[in-house]
């Protein structure tokens, strides 16, 4: 079977704000990400994603533009765009842009001038309704906190936002609109990007009538309900017959709720619609009896539970999707806190048994910048250390308005799965401010910076770095772990990750003991051909040590 570039890459994901600054205005911006690309090179990734560049007002760091056709100055000009492209492709790199199109800013001239009144061009470019009762048109709440509705006097109605006010969810029935975001999307492909990420892509068609969300109506709820919607297919077909089938590009649609069987539907092997999709299955086990809170909580992730999910998506995806494979990014908690162990004890076994688990898989694996180092959540114990507004509105909105559970509660949910964690600054050195900026960083670095930094780890043959480093390189050599197919082994077993890949005459062994104790299991090690990779210097067969992982191959 012909595979394409991407079923051969691996992504690095950017978060521009934090990943380097080089005009030492404590932001970071494209000068900065065109420093590093050798640093990138180096880890042998073929992909870099850029969360959103454009021009915003940033209440939702980015996912609120107000121009896709410029920069936002605190990233740079749109010759450094160029430049950064130009210097990326020269690298042998790929980049991918962030496409937001189910909700605009508020900022947006398309907004300003939907808002003026019912009948001008972009009048329909939103999705207003009058009110019911004097109040909003249904029940739905937003993802950060209040209802998803906000009145506007001057025109007499409320309009929809899923998420923050300042993001009016676009009207996707409306062929303007599909017209106007096919025109943006040209602008980007024509310059040469190599594709894009698309936000929150399953919410564009909505459900007809908008109705009542069962109770609790919070955005957790409505996300069911919305995702997938009637005409989402239709939407995506036009986009790849008038837009992406013109272009040799990736497309990994964000698709939260969605199920395999969506997935294969959006992005079969055989469909023209998208590459692949990020499904939120395992980054959405642990949950809160307590409906009220969404996606608050502080439950350990049951491994069972996490071989499960990941598994189902390996089976069911085989031959006939494609799918994409992360732990992190800018809106999970740093994934060896939350899967495994940051206990500096355990840390660096830990984070490259992640590394193993996932990159052993089969699909497209995106790496998330500092993912490679190790780092781990902050451990917040204040409100006044969050800057996102999704945690700041959601502690308020539970502890201070409903009153549903308390600040020091809520205080350790933020702590385990606030979107913050994701966002401290790189970590490139021991020096002041971790190498990122000479100046005091937009947003607090983690404290662990002194110990956990790409210098230190370049210099260390046994690092993070050097693990992710070689699974990649492992990858790009073998068509057994790139295409091979997935049989899960033990799925009861609640310590030990286990599972084969198959692919001509090789079988892929991997094993991964997600507990601090020693365990001992007996899958044939002793007539496999060789040990891979592992995350001990040495090989002890049928023992797995704490946070021990391994790979075999039998030929
Ligand atoms: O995230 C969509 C999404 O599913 C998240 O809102 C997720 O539900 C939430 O973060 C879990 O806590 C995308 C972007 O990745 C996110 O950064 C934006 O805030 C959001 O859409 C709105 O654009
Ligand atoms: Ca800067």
């Amino acid at each position: 079977m012909t595979h394409k570039w991407w079923q051969d890459s691996v992504v690095y994901q950017i978060y521009p704000m934090s990943f380097q600054d080089s005009n030492n205005d404590g932001i970071g911006d494209l000068p900065g990400i065109k420093q590093r690309l050798p640093y990138l090179k180096k880890l042998g990734v073929d992909v870099i994603w850029l969360n959103p560049i454009y021009e915003s007002p940033n209440k939702d760091n980015g996912y609120d533009i107000a121009d896709y056709e410029a920069i936002n100055p605190m990233y740079g000009t749109m010759a450094d765009f160029d430049q950064l492209l130009e210097a990326t492709h020269k690298s042998g790199i790929k980049l991918l842009m962030d496409l937001v199109v189910n909700h605009t800013s508020d900022q947006h001239r398309w907004f300003q001038e939907s808002k003026k009144s019912q009948d001008n061009q972009y009048a329909d470019y939103y999705i207003w309704r009058d009110p019911v009762d004097g109040h909003e048109p249904n029940n739905w709440g937003a993802a950060f906190g209040g209802s998803a509705w906000t009145y506007v006097p001057e025109r007499g109605q409320y309009y929809l936002h899923l998420f923050a006010p300042g993001q009016p969810d676009l009207n996707w029935e409306n062929p303007d609109v599909r017209e106007s975001i096919w025109s943006l999307m040209r602008f980007w492909l024509d310059k040469g990007v190599d594709g894009f990420r698309m936000d929150v892509i399953n919410l564009i068609s909505k459900p007809a009538g908008l109705p009542d969300a069962p109770a609790p109506a919070n955005y957790a709820t409505v996300e069911k309900m919305v995702a997938d919607g009637p005409k989402l297919n239709d939407y995506l077909h036009e986009m790849n017959d008038k837009v992406l089938s013109h272009y040799d590009v990736m497309t990994v649609g964000e698709m939260p709720s969605s199920k395999p069987e969506d997935a294969i539907e959006y992005t079969g092997l055989k469909s023209n619609e998208l590459n692949m999709v990020f499904q939120f299955e395992h980054v959405s086990l642990s949950s809160n009896p307590d409906k009220r809170l969404g996606k608050w909580n502080d439950a350990p992730v049951k491994l069972t539970d996490l071989k499960r999910a990941l598994s189902r998506w390996q089976v069911e995806l085989d031959g006939q999707g494609w799918n994409s494979l992360y732990w992190n990014n800018h809106d999970q908690p740093r994934a060896v806190s939350r899967f495994a162990n940051d206990d500096p004890k355990y840390r660096v076994r830990a984070a490259k048994l992640l590394g193993t688990t996932l990159h052993m898989m089969q699909g497209t694996p995106y790496v998330y910048e500092g993912e490679e180092l190790g780092m781990t959540n902050v451990h917040y114990t204040s409100l006044d250390q969050y800057e996102d507004l999704e945690s700041i509105n959601s502690y308020h909105e539970l502890v201070d308005e409903n009153k549903f559970v308390d600040g020091k509660t809520m205080l350790k949910y933020l702590a385990n799965v606030s979107r913050d964690n994701a966002r401290t600054p790189m970590q490139w050195d021991a020096k002041e401010n971790a190498g990122f900026s000479k100046v005091k960083p937009w947003f607090a670095l983690n404290p662990n910076y002194t110990e956990i930094n790409v210098a230190g780890e370049l210099e260390d043959p046994e690092s993070v770095f050097y693990y992710y480093q070689k699974l990649i390189a492992l990858r790009h050599d073998s068509e057994l772990i790139r295409y091979g197919t997935y049989e899960e082994i033990d799925p009861q077993d609640a310590e030990v990750f286990a599972y084969r890949r198959h692919y001509e005459d090789q079988t892929l062994l991997v094993l991964s003991n997600f507990t601090d104790q020693t365990v001992t299991r007996d899958y044939d090690q002793a007539n496999a051909t060789e040990r891979l990779i592992g995350n001990y210097e040495d090989d002890q067969g049928t023992t797995l040590r704490p946070y021990e992982s391994k790979v075999y191959v039998f030929k």
